[in-house]
């Protein structure tokens, strides 16, 4: 009976990935270390109003010094996979050479992690670009790509033989639109268009990392990691709403998976953003022949970050800014990420919202993997990112709880499983983050960890979400929610 079903535990297929993820700019610190030059994130959050409380990820956690009990940390909770990603500037300081005490680091990294039995997976793009590179035009310049090849192919070649999977660029959309058109990210550029230009420029890197790697016919599973939403209209009445969630759609979510499955970008694009231009061309200008094949280059996987539903509405309302949170942006001035987008708005629709008011829709995951899996000949998705910012209830003995956070995770894992029960070729789930950590403009005040830091000590404290979570992963299956009407039913 379905009573029976809802009380029974979930199981994961065999072979599911259960990992947790973070990013080297948010955990490692050591900034100035072993040959490290700056990110556009060491400039960024020194731009005053850029990163809330001016915080800076100088030490962040400290990571590069703790890396051995951080992995130990890890084995620890079960982990079966860990998914970090690589700093370019200390791979390649300032975009040059290569630097072999950076890729030692890493190297010492995926040994560690072979050793405790724990799968190595690596983003080569998390957002840490050599301030260098930008300097010289950034993801708008077209050259950068060709120095992302360089850094990607210099870490492939010494790491390749141990790591299994490589993401090539983590969430793209939020490095060109926050990045080059809304300024809520580094480098801050508020450009309008030329968010694209760096977009088509992020996925060129990719692409030419993918085909190079192709044609050696390695065995290692290439993908990219994408943050999608489920665009809908505010109000699907107001035909305002609904042309806004069209352009919130192409300008997401189809602005990427259209050339990355299809190796084209959407007709509709092309006439959202007719008339634009970014210093005197349209962004169509930047795509030389030959981009779009490399671009549509075929992937291994598709990595899926989900954090929260989105209702877009073409209607000014209270209390809605230019993405939905009406939590506080750093006082820098922001505009639209979206070209040609001052007019949209995402109010809150009434979900219940984490500690950064994004809403919480589960349901919304479900829905966005069954149409990836119906619409694109998609590859094997895993959940490279999926968590939520909540305060920690400390006790008096140090121990943290956070019941919102575990809700959270399982009604997630519950809607990856629907996708699973519906067909979807799902192979694994990343909580973000392992540890609490510098989270970007809205700096060390947002915790995302499923590990508490105390940033004076460098204290690590799991928190109960990774006692619980430590669980799913060790035995690949969801028990039944604590207390709800499932599990108060009688058994048999
Ligand atoms: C991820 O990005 C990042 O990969 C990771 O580094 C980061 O720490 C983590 O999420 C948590 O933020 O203002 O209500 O309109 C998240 C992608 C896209 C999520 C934009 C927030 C805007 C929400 N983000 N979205 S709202």
């Amino acid at each position: 009976t379905t009573a029976a079903v809802q009380r029974d535990e979930l199981r994961f297929p065999p072979g599911f990935l259960w990992g947790a993820a973070t990013a080297s700019y948010q955990i490692e610190g050591a900034v100035a270390d072993d040959g490290r030059t700056p990110s556009i994130w060491d400039t960024f959050a020194r731009v005053p109003g850029a990163v809330v409380g001016g915080d800076v990820a100088d030490v962040a956690c400290d990571h590069y010094r703790r890396m051995p009990g951080d992995v130990d940390l890890m084995a620890s909770l079960n982990l079966g996979a860990y998914r970090f990603s690589t700093a370019w500037p200390r791979v390649r300081p300032d975009g040059g050479a290569p630097n072999q005490p950076g890729i030692d680091f890493y190297a010492r990294l995926v040994d560690r992690l072979l050793e405790a039995g724990i799968t190595p997976w690596a983003t080569l793009y998390h957002w840490d670009l050599p301030q260098a590179l930008e300097d010289a035009g950034g993801w708008t310049n077209r050259d950068t790509a060709y120095r992302f090849a360089d850094y990607a192919l210099t870490l492939y070649d010494a790491l390749g033989d141990r790591v299994p999977y490589w993401t090539t660029m983590n969430e793209p959309w939020c490095s060109a639109f926050l990045g080059y058109t809304g300024g809520q990210h580094a480098p801050g550029r508020q450009e309008g268009v030329a968010g694209i230009v760096a977009a088509h420029h992020l996925m060129l890197g990719h692409g030419l990392v993918v085909d190079e790697l192709r044609r050696r016919d390695t065995g290692a599973d290439l993908g990219i990691t994408l943050n999608l939403t489920v665009a809908e209209p505010f109000d699907p009445s107001e035909p305002a709403d609904v042309d806004a969630a069209h352009r919130v759609e192409h300008l997401w979510n189809r602005m990427f998976l259209d050339p990355l499955l299809r190796g084209q970008y959407a007709d509709e694009l092309h006439t959202i953003t007719a008339g634009m231009t970014w210093q005197g061309k349209s962004w169509e200008d930047h795509v030389l022949d030959g981009d779009l094949a490399l671009i549509g280059t075929p992937l291994d996987v598709l990595g899926v970050n989900y954090y929260h539903g989105d209702g877009a509405s073409g209607r000014p309302h209270d209390a809605a800014k230019l993405l939905g949170s009406r939590i506080e942006h750093p006082t820098r001035p922001i505009r639209s990420p979206f070209p040609g987008g001052e007019d949209l708005t995402f109010p809150r629709r009434g979900f219940p919202v984490t500690g950064l008011d994004w809403e919480v829709q589960p349901e919304g995951l479900t829905r966005l993997l069954v149409r990836l899996h119906e619409e694109y000949d998609v590859p094997p998705m895993f959940i490279t990112e999926n968590g939520a910012a909540y305060d920690d209830v400390v006790g008096p003995d140090g121990s943290v709880h956070d019941p919102d956070r575990w809700d959270y995770i399982q009604a997630h894992l519950r809607a990856v499983h629907a996708a699973l029960a519906a067909g979807v070729d799902v192979r694994g789930y990343f909580a973000w983050s392992l540890l609490d950590n510098f989270e970007w403009a809205y700096g060390y005040g947002q915790r995302f960890g499923i590990v508490r830091v105390d940033y004076e000590t460098q204290l690590r404290t799991p928190k109960t979400s990774a006692v619980r979570y430590g669980q799913v992963a060790a035995t690949s299956a969801l028990p039944p929610p604590e207390g709800g009407a499932g599990s108060a039913a009688p058994a048999g």
